[in-house]
This record gives structure tokens, C-alpha cells and sequence, in this order.
């Protein structure tokens, strides 16, 4: 394990090396070169950033598949997986409600839209319609699971998953062929991960490069106080809700916790697509936090997928700005409708860049709040989005780790039993 875990921590210190050398780069070209900025970023950081994400990306469909239908099969019996998907489910329920409320409290209090004077004449947003929860929910079942895996509709590839692991169960020495086929189709999808992890400080670099080199500093001045709120709302949930469940949940010390899931979260940041990161932070919280792979494989899926707390903080936070640049009072039973949209929200839309926008577009509709001012925070989201991907990842894999303590403490209780 110390082998391993000098590994990882080369690769961590790697990462964290290519961000800020990635983020130095991209602010001295875009300051002092920005000529020389353009070239770069056409024939070197973009392509080699393209590249990074296109490789992990490729991942997502099958590792996904394998590791729910090898997580489910080896759950065994349903009783399990029901009290695994409960604690999960009300889990990602409980603490995106804390961060949106920790988002509408900070948002509140420093009043980010009365500082400054904001153009709202010019500010437009054109909606992307994200779908209905309700329509999301029932579309679960896929009508063709082939079809569903080739769009990559991944709450329709994890359902259909999950059956088949049921069945794999359920037929048991009748399908041990196709359970090997699945075991071993995942260690192949591992053993890719671990491939293309290797590249991460570089695919890190170049997409910080991009990232930041092409920001206009004069956007990240005009909504500095905006940003500094969100930032400060992502850090507080990440130390009080996901380091409080770590300590209290699971009984774990939450700093051996967010070491060990760094090099995910440097990912994360880098990529800001929850689902690009899948393959690494399934990785990352199986081998740095000890998270069984049938844990890690039904968990985490699901949690890029419905489980966006770094982004419903940005929905409570944007909303109350924009209420506050319009001079529009939202009344409590408002900000309570702003709740409920932005938990509802993260449910209907995958983890890929942006999406956050589109479900901020819906929460801000559900109270009245004019959609056109997203236009004052669409120039820097790019950077808040990395933040809040980055948190958004983190909190599935605390779920999965609090799930997996909850298990092993029910299976020692049980042990205890059987020798009594
Ligand atoms: N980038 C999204 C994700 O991958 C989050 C967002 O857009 O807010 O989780």
C-alpha cells in the first residue's frame, strides 16, 4: 500500500504542479503575450486539452456499465443494494439542500449584486430547455440500452445495469461465464484508467492554460465579489458538509479523506465534466480510499449524474445576485421554490461543462427572475465551473465512502452476531 500510495502521491503533487504551472502560463501569455497566447492555444493546449478529455470521456460508457453491473451482482441480495441506493439517495438529497442554502446565506449576506454597477441593457441568455424531472425519471427505463450507451444517457445505462446485475444474480452458477466476461471487461477498463491517468498533469496543464489564458481579466474584475461568494460558499460546504459527514459519518479523519481523493478533484477542476472524471474518481476512491469497487461502481455513476452540490451552490448564489443587480426581493417562499428547483434540477442533467447554466436558467424562471441575467456571469463561468465541478465529484465519492463504512460496520455487527 505505501508503494501504491507513494505512487499516488507522485501523480497528486503532478497535478496539482500541472494546474498552477497550467494557470501561471495561461495568465502571463494573456497578459504580456496574447498573440503569442492565440498560437499556443490553437496548436498546443487545445488540442493536447481536447485530447486529454476525448480519452477519458471514452471510458465513461463502459466502465460505467461494468462496475454497476459487477457492483449490483456483487451486492448480492437486494435487501443491500435497497439500503446502499436509500443512504445514497437521501444523502445527495440532504447536502445539495445544505449547499444551496449555503449559497442563498453567503449570497445574502455580502450582497455580491449591490457592489459594483452591473450592465444589464446588454445582458442576454438564450435557455437551453433542460428536461422536466418528472420526464427524466420516467425516461429512466431505456426503450433500446444500445441506444442509451451510444448517447451516453447515463441514468438510462445505469438502470439497465442494474438489472442485468439482478439477473446475474438471480441465474448464479447458470451465468458465471458472462460475470467473468463483465470482471474482466472491468479490469481491462481500469487498467485504461490508470494508462491515461498518467497523462493527467499534462491534460491538466493545457486546459488551465486554455482556460485561464483565454479569460478577460476585466470580466473576472467587474464580478470579482460574485465569484469570491461562490468560491467561499464551495469551500465552506466542502469543509463543514462533506468533512463533518467524513468525521461524524463515517468516523474517518476528512484530511486522510481529501488527500486521498485529490488527483480526482485536480481532474475535475481541469476537465469540469463530473462525467469525464467518472473513470478517474472511481479509481481514485477504490484505490486511495479503500472504497469496495461494488460501492464505488453503483455510487459514483449515479452521483455525476443526479448529485451536483457545487452547482446548486452557484444556482443560489446567481439567483440571489440577480435578484439583488435587478432589485428584485425574493420572499422566503421564493427562495424555498429556488431550493426545491435547483435540488429537482441536478437531477434531470448530466455532469458535462455548462450544464450548470441550463438548470440555472430553470430555477431562475421557477421564481420569476429575468433569464438574461445569466449574460452578467456566462464570462466567468468557465472558471467557477471547474470549482464547482471539482466539488460536485467530491461529494459523491464522501457518499461512497460513508456507504462503505455503513456496510462494514453492519457486517461486523453481523459477524459478532454469528460468533455469539
Ligand atoms: N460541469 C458540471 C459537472 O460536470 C457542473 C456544472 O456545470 O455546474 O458537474
Amino acid at each position: 500500500f505505501a508503494i501504491q500510495g507513494v505512487k499516488f502521491l507522485k501523480l497528486t503533487t503532478k497535478i496539482v504542479i500541472g494546474l498552477l504551472s497550467g494557470a501561471v502560463a495561461g495568465l502571463l501569455l494573456n497578459i504580456f503575450a496574447p498573440d503569442v497566447f492565440i498560437v499556443l492555444d490553437k496548436y498546443l493546449f487545445t488540442p493536447v486539452g481536447k485530447t486529454f478529455i476525448n480519452l477519458i470521456t471514452m471510458l465513461v460508457v463502459p466502465i460505467v456499465l461494468f462496475s454497476i453491473i459487477l457492483g449490483t451482482a456483487g451486492l448480492g441480495d437486494p435487501k443491500k443494494l435497497g439500503r446502499i441506493g436509500l443512504t445514497t439517495i437521501v444523502y445527495f438529497l440532504v447536502t445539495t439542500t445544505i449547499a444551496i442554502i449555503i449559497g442563498l446565506s453567503l449570497a445574502l449576506l455580502i450582497e455580491p449584486g449591490n457592489q459594483g454597477s452591473f450592465d444589464t441593457a446588454n445582458a442576454e441568455f438564450e435557455a437551453e430547455k433542460a428536461p422536466p424531472v418528472s420526464e427524466t425519471l420516467l425516461n429512466i427505463i431505456p426503450t433500446n440500452p444500445f441506444a442509451a450507451m451510444t448517447e451516453g444517457n447515463m441514468l438510462q445505462v445505469i438502470a439497465f445495469a442494474v438489472l442485468i446485475g439482478f439477473a446475474l444474480t438471480a441465474l448464479g452458477e447458470r451465468t458465471t461465464g458472462i460475470f467473468k466476461l463483465v470482471e474482466q471487461g472491468n479490469h481491462v477498463m481500469m487498467y485504461l484508467v490508470n494508462l491515461v491517468m498518467r497523462l493527467a498533469p499534462y491534460g491538466t496543464f493545457a486546459l488551465i492554460a486554455t482556460a485561464v489564458g483565454s479569460q478577460g481579466f476585466d470580466a473576472v474584475k467587474a464580478m470579482g465579489v460574485y465569484m469570491i461568494v461562490v468560491i467561499l460558499a464551495l469551500i465552506i460546504h466542502g469543509i463543514l458538509t462533506y468533512g463533518g459527514s467524513i468525521a461524524f459519518l463515517a468516523r474517518k479523519n476528512p484530511l486522510w479523506f481529501f488527500k486521498g481523493f485529490a488527483p480526482a478533484m485536480g481532474v475535475a477542476f481541469s476537465t469540469s465534466s463530473s462525467n469525464a472524471t467518472l473513470p478517474i474518481s472511481m479509481e481514485t476512491a477504490q484505490t486511495n480510499l479503500s472504497v469496495p469497487k461494488s460501492i464505488s461502481g453503483f455510487v459514483q455513476p449515479l452521483g455525476a449524474t443526479i448529485n451536483m452540490d457545487g452547482t446548486a451552490i452557484m444556482q443560489g448564489v446567481a439567483a440571489i445576485f440577480i435578484s439583488q443587480v435587478y432589485n428584485i426581493d425574493l420572499s422566503v417562499g421564493e427562495m424555498a421554490t429556488v431550493v426545491i428547483t435547483a435540488v429537482l434540477a441536478s437531477i434531470g442533467t448530466a455532469g458535462v461543462p455548462g450544464v450548470g447554466l441550463i438548470m440555472l436558467a430553470m430555477v431562475l424562471s421557477s421564481v420569476g427572475l429575468p433569464v438574461e441575467g445569466i449574460g452578467l456571469i456566462l464570462g466567468i463561468d468557465r472558471i467557477l465551473d471547474m470549482a464547482r465541478t471539482a466539488v460536485n465529484i467530491t461529494g459523491d465519492a464522501a457518499c461512497a465512502v460513508i456507504v462503505a463504512e455503513q456496510e462494514k460496520r453492519r457486517q461486523r455487527k453481523v459477524n459478532t452476531q454469528v460468533r455469539n
